[in-house]
């Protein structure tokens, strides 16, 4: 897999020349060259698909072509020629298989046909879908409780399977519904209700147009949504300020050339991305909140001293808000002292960036996982709507809050159904439209499901797509609890960890991708998604699915929901058939479960897409006091403090070649780094204090608090410009070393980016982990 070493100095912008080079170079490399540009131009087109990389929305006008880099990886690696035939499984073991790395599994190409484990030989054996749904509903039927059963959703999947997924599970009895959202923005789903009534984003793409300074909070936007950079590159052409709030300066955030712009890629121009760079200490972000709050309130007081207007919006305060005083009191009385401790970041500098905010008439703030994925994740998300509040900037054009959504439907499958802890006004309609009585009680979340899957209580799980023993932390743990599950079933399109690492009975069931045509009754059926700006648009593939014996995972869902509850719920009588038949009857089915948002679906979706009503947008604000409401969070860090002398926070990251466990490349090509993604980034000056140098080996170790050993050799140290205090390594290869109990404290989302750990130097690994890293130095 490594290829011989080189030293590639790459000293350009982001995107540009080196983006198109990287597409060209995958889609070969996958051998998909001849289909790809017809492919590619029918991405994020009307009548074609939608992209299956990430969730933003794609451009209101009609561009030449709307993907990105990374959009074409995701599309290489869905269509590839590749493929994973019943002869490849019996010429290897599943023991084989384990030893495998997740880039060789994937690098197998597409699944063929359903397979189940055969426990005697030791190999996957081709079975017929009749024999597979046969199995699997005989396997539910004898559970003691549906509630032994865990249905994970990964966020690729439609709102159509989505839905119909989530009415079978409960059909059958359970609101076990773990999925990658759980992982991802659940603090923004559980923790935005709080601050303005709900769990969703308020902006539309348009926003950015008229937006006067775009904030972007933890997020690798030239990396993991980089379409989002033609509106980054958009809004500084007009002079609007960017501020960055990152512990490392991600490249595009810096620089970064269009490669939709002919002149700019022709003249080799690039466009500076952040005005203001604030290197933030991994944790340190509400410290930095409070801080530009704290500038915005002694900028009000200069105002009115010298005579002058408020800064503040008093008449938005005033007729939408709450509590207001309490933040402001909170704020007032954090010291700068203590904002500059735990930030890392200087007052003059936060004061600039309160100046920035109140200069400007209409902001946008975006954030990711380096928000999210904290002990406080939720608590800092209602800051920035504090933050927001003061100027009014929720529910005016070019202002809002802007959670990056990472599937590409991650956001429409809870919209639709996939919901653990579903609120009695649905439950109710569910049961008005379908005539039973769904189960009350909530369910399992992903970090339930899997202390579920440890006690024992847990005995058949069940993959609608994603790579779950791969998402989840404590891999070790993990592992044998999911290998002491009864049945594993996974919905998947190409081979990965969670098929090697099964249960004691186990299927693979392979279904047809986006990008495929899903030919159902003699007619093409598409099937929608929801971005994460709350917009609904259809998608239809266009190629030939990746073999003849593929099913769309509606059709499994339908057939296996069919043989299920023929066993355990014949009172339950629903149109299977007719569902799969023309996913028209779905989505009817939405409109009724939904009717406020998506009242007249089918209708609506003659257009090329259509916004769901959003009341934060509205100002109609669905919280217990009626109003926006202002949070008071008690201190200032993101996480709970630890003593532990010689502590730093590791954040695991995505690197540019991967999507989520799927590995494209060992490169990150925007950080420098190549050939190796066994390596943790660290500062400098962290290093010299612990004695090592550049490229010595290292050993990180998790400072557990429930005395287990979770340790990492293997990885070689890295000087970066990341602020002090802060590691960072890449996901998953670090997730044995994240605890099941270090999540968010609202919403049980891993803290997957403030491990607490210890990193030394370590003695060189008896066979080495990988080839040398090999950087770049990386331009502060
Ligand atoms: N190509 C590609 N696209 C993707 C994905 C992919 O893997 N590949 N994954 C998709 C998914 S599911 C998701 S959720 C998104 C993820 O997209 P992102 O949210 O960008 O996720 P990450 O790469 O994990 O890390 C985000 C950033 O957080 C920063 N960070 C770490 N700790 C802190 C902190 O304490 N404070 C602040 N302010 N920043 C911090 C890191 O330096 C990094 O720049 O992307 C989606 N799109
Ligand atoms: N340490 C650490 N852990 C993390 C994170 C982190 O930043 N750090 N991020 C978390 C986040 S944000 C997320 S979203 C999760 C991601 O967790 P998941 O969503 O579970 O993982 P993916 O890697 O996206 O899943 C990849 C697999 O999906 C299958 N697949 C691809 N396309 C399709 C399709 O169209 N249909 C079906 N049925 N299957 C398909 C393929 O078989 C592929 O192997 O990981 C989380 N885990
Ligand atoms: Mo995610």
């Amino acid at each position: 897999m490594a290829k011989s070493p080189s030293y590639k100095t790459y000293n350009h912008p982001a995107g540009g020349w080196g983006a198109l080079n990287a597409t060209a170079k995958v889609l070969m490399e996958q051998s998909v060259v001849a289909q790809s540009t017809r492919t590619l131009l029918a991405m994020n087109k009307p009548d074609g698909f939608k992209c299956s990389s990430c969730a933003w929305p794609e451009a209101d006008e009609q561009k030449r072509f709307d993907f990105c880099e990374n959009g074409a990886k995701a599309l290489a690696f869905e269509t590839t020629r590749k493929r994973v035939t019943r002869e490849f499984f019996r010429t290897h073991t599943v023991t084989e298989l384990n030893g495998w790395s997740d880039y060789a599994l994937e690098q197998e190409g597409r699944l063929e046909e359903p397979m189940r484990y055969n426990p005697a030989t030791d190999h996957y054996e081709p079975c017929s879908w009749d024999e597979a749904f046969s199995e699997i509903a005989q396997e539910l039927a004898a559970l003691k409780d549906p509630n032994e059963a865990e249905f994970y959703t990964s966020g690729r999947t439609s709102n159509e399977a989505a839905f119909l997924y989530s009415v079978f599970v409960r059909a059958f009895g359970t609101n076990n519904f773990p999925d990658c959202s759980n992982m991802c923005h659940e603090p923004t789903s559980r923790g935005l209700p709080k601050s303005i009534g709900i769990g969703k984003g308020t902006i539309v793409l348009n926003d950015f147009a008229k937006a006067e300074a775009i904030f972007v909070i933890g997020q690798n936007t030239g990396t993991n949504s980089p379409r989002m950079m033609t509106n980054l590159v958009e809004a500084r052409h007009r002079g609007v300020p960017i501020v960055v709030i990152n512990p490392m300066p991600e490249r595009a955030l810096m620089r970064f050339t269009e490669p939709q712009d002919a002149v700019q890629m022709a003249t080799f121009g690039s466009t500076a991305i952040a005005s203001e760079f604030v290197q933030v200490r991994i944790g340190g972000d509400i410290a930095v909140l409070k801080g530009i709050m704290r500038g915005v309130l002694e900028l009000d007081d200069a105002a009115r001293a010298a005579g002058g207007a408020s800064v503040l919006d008093h008449e938005f305060l005033d007729t939408h808000t709450c509590d207001f005083e309490a933040v402001a009191a909170d704020v007032r009385g954090t010291e700068w002292t203590e904002i500059e401790a735990v930030s890392g970041v200087g007052r003059d500098q936060l004061r600039r960036v309160a100046g920035i905010y109140v200069a400007s008439r209409a902001t946008i703030i975006c954030y990711g996982m380096g928000i999210t994925q904290h002990e406080y994740g939720a608590n800092a998300i209602q800051q920035i709507c504090n933050l927001l509040f003061l100027r009014g900037n929720i529910g005016r054009p070019g202002a809002g809050i802007a959670p990056v959504r990472g599937h590409s439907n991650v956001q429409g499958d809870r919209t639709v159904g996939i919901e653990e802890k579903p609120t009695q006004a649905y439950l109710d309609q569910f049961e008005k439209v379908f005539g039973f009585k769904p189960p009350q009680e909530h369910g399992h979340d992903t970090v339930e499901a899997v202390e579920a899957m440890i006690s024992g209580e847990a005995k058949f799980f069940f993959g609608m797509g994603g790579n779950f023993i791969h998402a989840i932390p404590d891999t070790p743990i993990a592992y044998e609890a999911m290998r002491r599950l009864d049945m594993t079933v996974a919905v998947s399109t190409k081979l990965n960890r969670g098929h090697v690492v099964h249960g004691k009975k186990a299927f693979i069931l392979p279904c047809v991708a986006r990008a495929e045509i899903d030919l159902q009754n003699g007619r093409r059926q598409k099937i929608t998604i929801e971005d994460a700006t709350s917009m609904v648009g259809a998608s239809s593939g266009i190629l030939e699915p990746a073999s003849p014996h593929l099913l769309s995972e509606i059709v499994i869902v339908c057939r296996l929901a069919k043989a299920t509850l023929a066993l355990t719920r014949p009172d339950i009588v629903l149109p299977w058939d007719a569902f799969s038949n023309d996913y028209d009857l779905i989505r009817d089915k939405i409109a009724e479960v939904y009717p406020t948002i998506y009242e007249n679906m089918n209708e609506r979706l003659k257009a090329p897409h259509f916004h769901l009503t959003n009341s934060a947008r509205n100002r109609e604000w669905k919280t217990p006091s009626g109003k926006a409401t202002f949070i008071v969070f008690p201190g200032i860090a993101m996480d709970k403090p630890i003593e532990t002398e010689g502590m730093l926070r590791l954040a695991t990251i995505r690197s540019h070649d991967q999507f989520n466990t799927t590995i494209y490349s060992d490169n990150d090509r925007y950080r420098g780094i190549y050939n190796d993604r066994m390596v943790v980034m660290m500062n400098r000056e962290d290093m010299q204090a612990r004695g090592i140098a550049e490229q010595d080996w290292v050993e990180v170790e998790t400072i557990s608090l429930d005395g287990q050993d979770r340790k990492l050799a293997g990885l070689k140290a890295i000087a970066y410009p990341i602020s002090r205090g802060s590691v960072a390594a890449y996901y998953p290869e670090t997730n044995g070393l994240l605890p099941l109990y270090h999540y968010d404290q609202t919403s049980k989302t891993p803290a997957a980016k403030s491990i607490p750990v210890l990193i030394r130097k370590a003695r060189a690994p008896a066979a080495p982990a990988g080839q040398a890293a090999r950087r770049e130095t990386v331009p502060a």
